[in-house]
């Protein structure tokens, strides 16, 4: 663990000006790490040792995500060290105590627009390094520069409300279940029962994530007749409707190709699963699709951001590797999509109470570091705010406390807490339109389901309650 050059700050040490990224990272060594360092475990007394060893974690984390290597290399005449010292990344503001530290990492290190390279080098290799036997990365804080290099979303929160015609609140929305089953006709005729039931001001329908191109409900089929119920039931209710079209494929071409089939058909959205097609992908789609607004599912997010050990939020300790949501919504946002699923404080999948920061990472311009959550904040400059999506067993019963705690820029999704309702689909639409309208009047949940015992969210309450609830 000697590497080579010094890429450890003194004490005190800030990076000036703005053109460094930094990240935020949090370390547990390896049990041969801690023997090499002849400390059987962490709570151990000997602190010093334990010390130099943080400290070598640190600089080597620095030294293999930017320009160096686990061993002193040859520095001889050509041998590019000379201009590795100098743009080296540098580690600062160790924690001791929490096992955590930033690094700083000149602009120069990186293409500007070119997040897939950007993260091969700050992430790359730095999860499989021996020495740790956990990491988090918490945060990234990008720079100004870098973040002109990108157009960021096209539309954003005002780009979809202006498209909408709908200035205020939030945009209700719902997924088939089963998740896979509807055929194509099918599910055009759920669009027709969400937008045109109750009094008609249900705005959205999508795809399931795993929804792509089947025998039986084939992407340019439910495209077609979906987009046409949708434009009839616009005509019929007057208002906006978006339908969340799921273009997903590896093969980015046919990807582009389904987005212009959305484009064709009248649509102003394309859906598409941002972490299994990539970064790259994304990146793509942005600057290529035809004029459509991107809807962002992190489906398998999971396998990147969960970690449910103590020291997920700082103190304690790290069992696994990961890296945090709010990270992972930055590099979105950044890459211009102009909705995500960003977790929900009531929904069925964890979100260790990160759903609000979550959203404020996406929409405000000059995003402060949260009090408790390790984090950096981010001045946003010119990329948009983007819609978050709060989902994920959500259900009328939950409006309040979501929106309360979310706010009103979000698209509020509810698959099952609407298909599930005791009086099918047309009690589901009712049961929430009346779940916003209350909030939107500001009547509490529980008074208006106390004046109205007979009203299909009173219906809703009795079989799912308020939450907060784990449903699996
Ligand atoms: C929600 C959902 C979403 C999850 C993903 C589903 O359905 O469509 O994929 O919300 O989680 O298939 O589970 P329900 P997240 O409304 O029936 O739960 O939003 O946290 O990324
Ligand atoms: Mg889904």
């Amino acid at each position: 663990m000697a590497v080579q050059l010094n890429y450890l700050a003194k004490r005190g040490w800030k990076p000036k000006g703005d053109d460094w990224l930094i990240t935020l990272i949090k370390v547990e060594f390896s049990e041969d790490a801690l023997k090499e360092a002849k400390y059987s475990h962490i709570g151990s007394k000997k602190g010093k040792s334990l010390k130099k060893l943080f400290e070598d974690a640190a600089a080597s984390v620095a030294a293999e995500s930017s320009t160096g290597t686990w061993t002193k290399v040859y520095d001889g005449k050509d041998s590019g060290i000379p201009l590795a010292a100098k743009k080296k990344a540098i580690a600062f503001d160790l924690d001791y105590k929490r096992q955590m530290f930033k690094v700083a990492y000149p602009i120069d290190l990186f293409e500007l627009d070119n997040m897939s390279g950007l993260l091969a080098g700050i992430v790359g290799n730095i999860a499989g390094m021996a020495m740790v036997s956990a990491m988090r990365v918490y945060d990234i804080k990008f720079p100004r520069k870098m973040l002109k290099a990108y157009p960021g979303p096209r539309f954003g929160v005002s780009g979809v409300r202006k498209l909408l015609k709908k200035p205020k609140g939030c945009l209700v929305c719902t997924v088939p279940k089963p998740k896979i089953g509807r055929t194509d006709a099918e599910q055009s005729r759920l669009a027709k029962v969400l937008f045109t039931s109750g009094k008609g001001t249900y705005d959205g329908i999508k795809d399931d994530e795993n929804l792509t191109n089947l025998y039986f409900n084939k992407f340019d089929k439910r495209c077609k007749m979906v987009m046409n119920e949708l434009k009839k039931a616009e005509k019929k209710t007057g208002k906006k409707k978006f339908f969340l079209c799921n273009t997903t494929h590896s093969n980015v071409g046919k990807m582009l190709d389904r987005a212009k089939t959305i484009k064709k058909n009248g649509g102003i959205f394309m859906m598409m699963d941002v972490i299994t097609t990539g970064f790259a992908a994304t990146d793509y789609m942005r600057r290529n699709n035809p004029g459509l607004a991107i809807h962002a599912h992190r489906a398998m997010h999971g396998f990147m951001t969960r970690d449910n050990s103590p020291g997920v939020h700082g103190d304690g300790k790290l069992y696994g590797f990961s890296i945090s949501m709010i990270a992972i919504a930055k590099i979105y946002r950044l890459l211009g999509v102009d909705s995500i699923h960003g977790g929900s404080p009531l929904a069925k999948m964890e979100d260790y109470g990160e759903a609000k920061y979550i959203q404020q990472a996406l929409q405000k311009k000059h995003l402060k570091p949260h009090k408790k959550i390790p984090t950096l904040g981010q001045d946003w400059h010119h990329i948009k705010p983007v819609w978050m999506t709060a989902s994920g067993g959500l259900h009328p019963g939950d409006f309040e406390t979501v929106l309360n705690e979310l706010g009103e820029d979000i698209i509020l999704q509810c698959g099952g807490g609407l298909l599930g309702h005791p009086h099918g689909p047309e009690g589901g639409v009712i049961a929430i339109e009346e779940a916003r309208d209350a909030y939107e009047k500001n009547i509490p949940l529980r008074k208006f389901v106390k004046d109205n015992p007979e009203s299909e969210l009173a219906v809703a309450v009795k079989l799912w309650g308020y939450g907060p609830r784990i449903v699996y």
